[in-house]
């Protein structure tokens, strides 16, 4: 099978691949958006693995199991919060979906499903942040042994079309 990044626009809770991935925080004990719609999701077993922890730091990413959804594990990264830009933003979300993909491969996932990391309640400004996720998979899936495809799903049309100009250029 041939090595693919796609954007689609969808609710990440309904994907059945081998991984998706949440826009966590450092404490991964939930919270709103994506956060708050993978927990209700998964169920209440997800909240009692992800206590295990005790918390995530930025960039960081830890990996649980799917629980009620129909993907097979959840990969939670806290993305970093936007403060303008030169507090170490772009590296650390290089880092979310670095970290994340090397889980995913640690765990032998094919397929991985990302939300928009940071581009809403943390105001990541999401053409920017586009860039650096297609670069970030890109870069990833040329040496990758198990990751063959990644989805991006926007999650609103401003989104799917942030992703989709970045996947042109
Ligand atoms: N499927 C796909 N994308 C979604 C879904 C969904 N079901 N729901 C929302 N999005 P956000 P962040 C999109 O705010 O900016 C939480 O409280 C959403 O429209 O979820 O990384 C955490 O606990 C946006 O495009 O994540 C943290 O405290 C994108 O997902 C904080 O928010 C990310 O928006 C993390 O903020």
């Amino acid at each position: 099978m041939a090595k693919s990044i796609q954007v689609e626009q969808g609710d990440i809770t309904t994907y059945q691949v081998d991984a998706i991935v949440n826009a966590a925080n450092t404490t991964l004990m939930g919270g709103g958006g994506v956060d708050g719609a993978i927990h209700r999701a998964a169920g209440p077993a997800l909240y009692a693995a992800c206590e295990q922890f005790h918390g995530c730091p930025t960039g960081e990413a830890r990996i649980t199991p799917g629980f009620k959804l129909p993907a097979k594990y959840i990969i939670h990264t806290p993305g970093p919060i936007w403060r303008g830009g030169q507090n170490g933003e772009p590296e650390l979300l290089v880092a979310s979906y670095c970290n994340s993909l090397k889980l995913a491969e640690h765990y032998h996932c094919r397929t991985v499903a990302f939300p928009s990391i940071s581009t809403g309640v943390y105001a990541f400004p999401v053409e920017r942040a586009a860039q650096i996720a297609i670069k970030t998979i890109r870069e990833f899936l040329a040496n990758s042994h198990w990751v063959q495809q990644v989805i991006m799903v926007a999650f609103d049309p401003a989104t799917k079309a942030a992703y989709q100009k970045a996947l042109l250029t």
